[in-house]
């Protein structure tokens, strides 16, 4: 008998090929039809985005591991886990080139137009309209806010384009030779281009709001590629709207998938669906990092990146 999970969002075919050989993958719809399979199900793989909502973690009595396909644990009730004996793993380390690159994928295409130039050849207006120039990358100040391994990825690239290097984090690393700011909105003052790179949570929720948009001022460019929840999405809409804001380069939202329409008109700001994770390569190494640390759980043995 196969034991059985439960998949909380899609992965590759291939490790959903690898799930379904060595489980009874129960593919989720809503808790209401768990009934019937509830007690069966001792593991979970989920997204880091999507994490286990409470009732569904609440409608599992037996409930042993949480893999999650990502390394944020905002969507995972971590402390439930705990008390409950739930083991929690991610997948650290095999996406922070992909996601540090998505970062500067932003920043490119949004100081330099590179959506609104695409959509410019495609809608035929070259040669018959003026198309307004960008502006330079290369030396811009970059502040990073959270200098984890991802920011750190950032940090590289950001030299390579001969980026100074500051950041906010809620401690110094002197070790990394970057200027620390052990307040954001000084970060953000100092900075032409605010990467977000920080864990969600209830400590970094908004805690990039109008003060710090406003500070990051009328040239500056904020770019997300950490949680939506880290970014006051209201104040960053008003922010661009009057202008206090130069541009935004965004990968993820408050709500996803929904997206606030004003963004959508604006040229100033590229948007991208939350997949800077979401390369071939990468989403086939997260998704053995699941499917290797369910296999140690159900083996009893060892798991390989546990962070509960
Ligand atoms: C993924 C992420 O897009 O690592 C995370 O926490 O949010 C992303 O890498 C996600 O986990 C896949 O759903």
């Amino acid at each position: 008998m196969k034991p059985d999970i439960l998949l909380l969002e899609p992965m590759m075919p291939q490790i959903e090929k690898a799930l379904d050989d060595a489980y009874t993958v129960h593919r989720f719809t809503d808790v209401a039809a768990l009934k019937g399979v509830a007690s069966s199900i001792r593991g979970i793989a989920t997204g880091g985005g999507v994490g286990v909502p409470p009732d569904v973690m609440a409608a599992l009595p037996e409930l042993g591991i949480v893999a999650i396909n990502g390394i944020g644990t905002d969507a995972v009730d971590l402390n439930v886990a705990r008390e409950r004996g739930i083991r929690v793993t991610t997948t650290p380390g095999v996406l922070t080139a992909d996601v540090a690159d998505m970062a500067l994928g932003l920043i490119l295409a949004t100081c330099r137009g590179l959506a609104v130039g695409d959509r410019y050849v495609r809608a035929g207006s070259w040669g018959t309209a003026p198309l307004a120039l960008g502006h330079t990358v290369t030396g811009q100040k970059m502040g990073i806010l959270g200098l984890g391994q991802v920011g750190r990825a950032i940090a590289v690239r950001g030299q390579a384009f001969g980026m100074p290097i500051a950041y906010h984090d809620i401690r110094e690393f002197p070790e990394t030779g970057y200027t620390y700011h052990a307040d954001l909105v000084e970060l953000a003052r100092a900075s032409d281009i605010l990467v977000v790179a920080a864990s969600g949570g209830a400590q970094s929720r908004n805690i990039v709001n109008q003060a710090v948009l406003e500070a990051l001022g009328p040239e500056g460019v904020l770019v997300n590629v950490a949680r939506g929840s880290v970014v006051d999405e209201e104040a960053l809409v008003a922010a661009l709207q009057a202008g206090t804001l130069g541009a935004a380069g965004l990968d993820v939202f408050q709500h996803e998938p929904h997206v606030p329409d004003a963004l959508k008109t604006m040229d100033n700001v590229v948007l991208q669906p939350h997949r800077a994770s979401a390369t071939v390569e990468t989403r086939l190494a997260m998704g053995d990092l699941v499917v290797r640390n369910l296999a140690a759980w159900f083996a009893g043995e060892s798991l390989l990146t546990p962070v509960v």
